[in-house]
């Protein structure tokens, strides 16, 4: 082997070596630029995804606070039932409707059922307090009836009678005339039982919200 050729071996190993590194330094490059490449991806879909969502609840909170506005501004707090009317009177989380004009019973819960409510279903001395101080004197029907089992009194909501407050004139309920299956406040606000097709006002209640 002469030097010539040896040289000339010696540089192309050299050439190589550097090809070797170039290479290697590349291809470090590629994977960083893909590497980063793909972490910023990640991260600006983490990031949008967040910003979305924050910006939803954003919208949610801005809505409420609206509505917020609206119910106080208009006297919600002080009047739950509606403050641009008098029809409903708010009571212990329900609101309650004094009717202006007569009718039978069946007639009258018809009509609570129409205003999305039902015959009143007096179960405890302070709703009848509530109740009776709007009544005053006169008739209302409320949702007692014993048209089903002659004696047996029935809340149309399915409250059981026997163990809840009741509130019967004296000698009441008396099925006068073997015909009374309604019952109504009274004078005082006392019950009496009276037969159905009576005309008299009506009382109903629906909950605060529904
Ligand atoms: C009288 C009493 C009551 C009855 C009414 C019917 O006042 O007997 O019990 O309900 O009459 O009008
Ligand atoms: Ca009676």
């Amino acid at each position: 082997m002469d030097e010539e050729h040896l040289h000339d071996d010696l540089r192309v190993f050299k050439d190589r070596n550097i090809f070797q590194q170039k290479l290697r330094s590349f291809s470090t490059v590629y994977l960083l630029l893909a590497l980063s490449f793909f972490l910023i991806i990640t991260l600006s879909a983490v990031s949008l995804s967040r910003v979305s969502a924050l910006s939803s609840k954003l919208n949610a909170v801005r809505t409420e606070e609206k509505q917020n506005q609206n119910v106080s501004g208009r006297d919600f707090l002080l009047f739950p039932c509606g403050p641009d009317s008098r029809e409903w009177e708010y009571f212990d989380g329900k609101c309650y409707y004094f009717s202006l004009t007569r009718m039978s019973w069946h007639k009258a819960k018809v009509q609570c059922e129409e205003m999305h409510s039902q015959l009143a279903v007096i179960d405890s001395y302070a709703k009848q307090n509530f109740v009776m101080f709007r009544t005053r004197n006169e008739r209302f029907w409320i949702g007692l009836t014993d048209e089903n089992s002659e004696g047996e009194w029935e809340w149309i909501d399915g409250t059981d009678y026997k163990t809840t407050f009741t509130f019967w004139k004296e000698g009441e309920p008396n099925n006068s005339g073997n015909n009374e299956d309604c019952a109504h406040l009274w004078v005082s606000g006392q019950w009496n039982d009276v037969y159905c097709t009576y005309e008299c006002y009506y009382v109903c209640e629906k909950p605060l919200h529904h």
